[in-house]
């Protein structure tokens, strides 16, 4: 292998060449949307640089941050990272994030026409033992975006242009949709790049492993518990499905989507809603699931078809291998039918 010519990849695919590609085929675009996206990108390493430096500043105090001032925690300091890197685009009229009550407006002086849902630090209760983390966001294009009402924000899923998360765990993965696909970009420490590394991601069309919460087995419905048992002693003759669970909704979709299987979330008799977002947990990684192939399920209804009412409304959801959802589908249509009967 030649490495002096290896250590000059020039002709890498970074996430901005990409983009840029997809931005020439087609001709009316003006670029508003790389732009976003590039600021998006900003912000991801901005985050992935404070997670990697937070064990160590916990422990010994970073430098400049003495006077014992306390630490910004890591969720608020992400989301002003994103607010202010979205802001400043000037692409954006509408900002939905998991870390502020209400919607942001952008002034009218800095607006662009797309409203980004958005979870700066998805799995934070994860931050302190190191575990996989990330940030989440879904990207919606608004009529007008001089008079822009939160009824707007409140698309269903399926009206999303793009979608994308990003992963800081042992290296740092930015998987994104524009609709036409799923690719996977990991940063490279030395370039600052996010470099095209997963091209093109399909998702297994049936998986090995189930994920989910088995500690609220006890108030789950019947279609759920009829799956995870059906997991575990299959009926049919297959091998027993593989349990993982890490709790950080980012690295467990992340895995679902590269080897397969599903992810749940599902209702249970204390949360009847289940626990995760609708606009920047639910819609983004259903978005991605579908663009790779999968599917994604609340219990009633595709996720992407679902309006959500408020703007930080939770919902069930099944999400993964096609043909493991379309089980969890059989199942609830099943109980549909004996209760209608
Ligand atoms: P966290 O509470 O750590 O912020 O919605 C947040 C989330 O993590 C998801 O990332 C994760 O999938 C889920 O909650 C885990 O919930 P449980 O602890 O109830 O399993």
């Amino acid at each position: 292998m030649d490495h002096a010519a290896d250590a000059h990849r020039t002709d890498l695919m970074t996430i901005t060449r990409h983009v840029l590609n997809e931005q020439s085929r087609n001709p009316e675009s003006r670029g508003d949307f790389t732009i976003l996206l590039s600021h998006i990108v900003l912000g991801c390493k901005f985050v992935a640089s404070a997670v990697n430096k937070a064990g160590l500043a916990k422990l010994i105090g970073l430098a400049g941050e003495t006077n014992g001032e306390e630490q910004k925690k890591l969720d608020v300091l992400s989301n002003e990272v994103f607010v202010k890197a979205l802001v400043s685009s000037g692409r954006t009229c509408v900002l939905v994030s998991e870390e502020d009550e209400e919607a942001t407006f952008v002034d009218p002086a800095l607006r662009g026409k797309y409203c980004v849902c958005f979870d700066p630090l998805d799995g934070s209760s994860n931050i302190d033992c190191g575990v996989s983390i990330g940030t989440i966001f879904g990207i919606y294009m608004i009529k007008d975006k001089d008079n822009v009402t939160l009824e707007e924000v409140l698309q269903p899923g399926k009206n999303m242009l793009a979608a994308g998360y990003c992963m800081y765990g042992s290296s740092c993965t930015l998987v994104l949709s524009t609709g036409s696909g799923v690719n996977g970009f990991t940063l490279d420490p030395s370039l600052g790049e996010f470099i095209l590394t997963h091209p093109d991601i399909k998702i297994p069309k049936k998986g090995k492993i189930y994920s989910v919460n088995e500690g609220n087995a006890k108030n789950w419905d019947a279609p759920t518990a009829k799956f995870v048992e059906k997991c575990k002693y299959p009926k049919d003759g297959s091998s027993p499905k593989s349990l993982r669970y890490i709790g950080s909704m980012v690295a467990d979709v992340h895995r679902t989507l590269l080897y397969g299987g599903v992810f749940l979330y599902p209702a249970d008799k204390k949360s009847p809603n289940g626990k995760l977002r609708v606009l920047y947990e639910v819609f983004p990684m259903s978005f991605l699931m579908e663009q790779a192939g999968g599917q994604s399920f609340t219990g009633k209804e595709r996720a992407l078809d679902l309006v959500p009412t408020k703007i930080h409304e939770r919902s069930p959801i099944f999400l993964g291998s096609y043909d493991d959802v379309e089980e969890i589908k059989a199942l609830y249509a099943e109980q549909t039918k004996s209760g209608s009967a």
